[in-house]
């Protein structure tokens, strides 16, 4: 899979060579760029932003550096004929659907992901109607909150999506067992010793009673779901 990040804080994205996405860098399984925003601009200042049309507080990013790097980024990767590889991108945005683990599973699925990184008040909305002619492009938000800007959001993305690459995750029985694959939080976790500051693991875990060790997850799951995230359920 290929990646590429648009951003003017390109540095941000240094912690994705650590850890499992770095193997998978350095494997050939995840093919990551991250760009500079203003290797696009041609002013001797590289300015990336201008004030609001109609007024108002902050700045908005102009929209000519934008066009370059994504007309350059989209045309970047060979595209059978078919035109079935053109690229996904996007734009990380409070205003944006909201990422969950099937929408990372629906990304993890694609050929060319590009991430658009928006700061200050946001990008020139026709950006994303040119993006539009290039490619899909889609609107994701990290939560119901707000970030200085959209690299944290894509460090998560990116995490969450690559690890889902097939190859990534060592044992994919990890990925199976996980918070959100089926819909219900995690069951609690144990290992030695057996007993730890008069804590006891729950003795079920030790029966080596398979059956009722997985029945007893399930109403972990369901009961921490219940508890904590009742939203869950409901869907
Ligand atoms: Cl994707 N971007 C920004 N700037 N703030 C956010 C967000 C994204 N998701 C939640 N808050």
């Amino acid at each position: 899979m290929r990646i590429d990040v648009v951003s003017i804080f390109p540095s941000y994205f240094d912690g994705l060579t650590l850890s499992l996405l770095g193997k998978a860098q350095d494997s050939g399984l995840l093919d990551l760029a991250v760009h500079d925003l203003r290797d696009w601009t041609s002013d001797r200042h590289r300015t990336v932003d201008d004030t609001p049309y109609g007024g108002g507080a902050g700045m908005v990013m102009k929209p000519e550096p934008w066009g370059l790097a994504l007309d350059q980024l989209a045309g970047s990767v060979a595209e059978p004929v078919d035109g079935s590889s053109r690229p996904t991108i996007v734009f990380p945005s409070p205003a944006g659907e909201v990422f969950r683990q099937s929408t990372a599973r629906e990304l993890a699925g694609r050929e060319h992901l590009i991430f658009g990184c928006g700061r200050y008040e946001g990008i020139d909305e026709r950006v994303f109607e040119e993006a539009a002619g290039l490619g899909e492009v889609r609107l994701i938000s990290l939560g119901d909150y707000v970030l200085n800007g959209g690299e944290v959001a894509v460090m998560a993305m990116v995490e969450a999506i690559g690890r889902l690459i097939p190859g990534v995750v060592g044992n994919p029985e990890s990925l199976v067992e996980e918070s959100h694959e089926d819909g219900l939080l995690e069951y609690p976790s144990y290992t030695k010793p057996s007993v730890w500051r008069d804590r006891e693991v729950p003795p079920v875990l030790l029966s080596g009673n398979h059956g009722a060790i997985a029945a007893w997850r399930r109403e972990q799951q369901l009961e921490r779901t219940r508890r904590r995230r009742p939203d869950l359920l409901a869907d």
